[in-house]
């Protein structure tokens, strides 16, 4: 399979409100982006996506569209726009931006427009019901964020669907007029020369007829049988990529909630030419149970394993998957899956090993290349983000738990953890900003800052370039034929690879003991390619793996 610029590609995610302030102003922006592209190359990045930047009344940090061809005044303007497009194609990586089209703002005019009469010609491009019997929402829908997934409209006397809060309506893609009104705004930024877009919620689309109750209990299927994967959503993808993104050098990466292994295929498959690749959200959803602030496991190796194997070996060169174990709507990885006391450093480079070499495209979220870590929030007024609020909100009311409870559920699982300014010093806000920022820094910006592992050779950021360059050489780390080693050992995550004449081993060591790891003795390691460790104990066939200690060897 011939490996095109974005299958090979690593794409870096910005969340751009907590990237870089130019202005100070508290909040981060495109100029602030600008300034930080150099830094970005030299990081071996090579598609950079931006978190939505469009003009938004910020309920969902501009995952609320009110304009999608304009740009958000808190991030700058369209010459700001044009410059960062310009300057990123200049350094030879490309842009991606982030397409929400499941719902927009509340304050877009087309909603505004639905809501002053049942016969505005706006109307259909919403989803309105009549109450039920008792006047209640039309049916038992939840939204993401807590409550009814249905709002009042006390004019019409009708309710309109939100999904995600009440000031994010779900789009009517039914309505032709609304798919074309969707893909005009995509050729509005691939005319500009956009490369791509990632979307958001996609699979959430096309909504099943009549609205069915959902069923009262599990999380996973609830979403995949009733929200998501709704009836018309391959031929409308089909539509969107037949219509726009095939007629551009460009691409499309799908957030995948409700997608799983099995249907995979049905989103990604070449040849159903509906999507370009998708992230495999099981692994980001790993330890969540029944929803966020439900249910929760602890992280179990073998688990993640099984993730990644089914879902490489259900998609393997038919389609693409993109790999991420962080965004911004997660919790920090190196808090989630690796050791953020003891083992910080060693825990993030390994997690780096594990994604980097896993099949499909590899993804990085903002700052994980420093080992960013979740925050602790001392008071609910630090709070900035909805679906935090919303929860705990609702807490105060049913009192399931104590308020302390609450804020500590938050700080473990809340989205705040992974949306804190990036740490580029440690002057004040971490360099982010003079301003106080819209959200507070961590504190540890003293001890993990850009310009602090910049200068050290064997930190996080340096170990990260040189893993990035090196996956570029091997086009194995990228894809290749998986075996698994010691698939059922709780703490050593270990694979052989093999692609042409390239073959690698990947020794991976998720716990905090030192642990004897053997191999195959037909195999003989030639070189080790990266280890984040200084040496390895190796002897024939058997090595030594130190803790969070994590291993490529090229074989022959
Ligand atoms: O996230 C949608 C989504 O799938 C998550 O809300 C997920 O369901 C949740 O974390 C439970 O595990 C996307 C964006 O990434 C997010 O930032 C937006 O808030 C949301 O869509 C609505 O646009
Ligand atoms: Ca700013």
């Amino acid at each position: 399979m011939e490996l095109t610029w974005f299958k090979k590609g690593t794409i870096y995610q910005i969340y751009p409100r907590s990237f870089n302030d130019s202005n100070n102003d508290g909040i981060g922006d495109l100029r602030g982006i600008i300034e930080k592209l150099d830094y970005l190359k030299s990081l071996e990045v090579d598609i950079l996506w931006l978190s939505p930047i469009f003009k938004s009344p910020n309920d969902d940090n501009g995952y609320d569209i009110s304009d999608y061809c304009d740009i958000m005044s808190e991030f700058g303007t369209m010459e700001d726009f044009d410059e960062l497009l310009k300057q990123t194609h200049h350094r030879g990586m490309r842009l991606i931006l982030d397409l929400v089209a499941n719902h927009c703002s509340d304050e877009h005019r087309w909603f505004q427009e639905a809501k002053k009469s049942k016969d505005n010609p706006y109307r259909d491009y919403f989803h309105w019901r009549k109450p039920a019997a008792n006047g209640g929402p039309p049916n038992n829908w939840k939204s993401f964020f807590g409550g009814s997934a249905w709002e009042l409209d006390p004019l019409s006397g009708e309710y309109y669907l939100h999904l995600f809060t009440k000031k994010q309506p779900d789009l009517n893609w039914e309505n032709p007029k609304v798919r074309e009104e969707i893909y005009n705004a995509m050729r509005f930024w691939l005319d500009k020369g956009v490369d791509g877009f990632r979307m958001d919620v996609i699979p959430l689309i096309s909504k099943r007829e009549g609205y069915p109750d959902a069923p009262k209990k599990g999380f996973r299927k609830i979403i995949e049988e009733v929200y998501a994967n709704g009836p018309r959503v391959h031929e409308y993808l089909k539509e969107m990529n037949t219509n726009v993104v095939s007629q551009y050098d460009a691409f499309s990466l799908a957030e995948g909630v409700g997608i799983n292994h099995e249907n995979a295929g049905l989103y990604i498959n070449k040849d159903r030419k509906e999507l370009d690749m998708l992230y495999h959200f099981d692994v980001l959803e790993c330890t969540i149970v029944n929803g966020k602030f439900e249910e929760s496991s602890v992280f179990n190796l073998v688990n993640l394993k099984n993730i990644f194997k089914k879902w490489r070996e259900a998609v393997h060169e038919k389609g693409w998957l993109a790999n991420a174990m962080g965004n911004h709507d997660f919790a920090r990885m190196v808090s989630r899956f690796g050791n953020d006391t003891s083992y910080w450093s060693e825990s993030a480079k390994m997690l780096l090993l594990m994604q980097a070499t896993q099949n499909g495209s590899l993804n990085i979220y903002q700052g994980d290349e420093i080992g960013m870590t979740n925050i602790v929030l001392e008071s609910v007024e630090d709070v900035r983000d909805v679906q935090s609020l919303n929860f705990y909100n609702e807490n105060l009311e049913t009192k399931r738990y104590s308020n302390r409870d609450a804020l500590e559920m938050i700080n473990r699982e809340g989205r705040d953890n992974a949306r804190t300014p990036i740490q580029w010093s440690d002057e004040i806000n971490g360099g982010f900003s003079a301003h106080t920022p819209w959200l507070k820094a961590n504190p540890n910006y003293a001890v993990i800052n850009v310009e602090k592992q910049d200068k050290d050779k064997d930190s996080i950021l340096n170990f990260y370039r040189k893993v990035l360059k090196t996956r570029k050489q091997y086009d194995v780390f990228v894809h290749g034929d998986f075996e698994e080693l010691e698939f059922n050992n709780p703490n050593i995550y270990a694979y052989k690879k093999k692609r042409e004449n390239e073959e690698i081993l990947v020794a991976l060591n998720f716990s905090e003991e030192e642990i004897e790891f053997k191999f195959d003795t037909s195999d003989v390691a030639s070189e080790i390619l990266i280890s984040n460790y200084e040496n390895l104990n190796i002897e024939n066939n058997q090595m030594t793996l130190k803790p969070y200690q994590g291993v490529v060897l090229e074989m022959n």
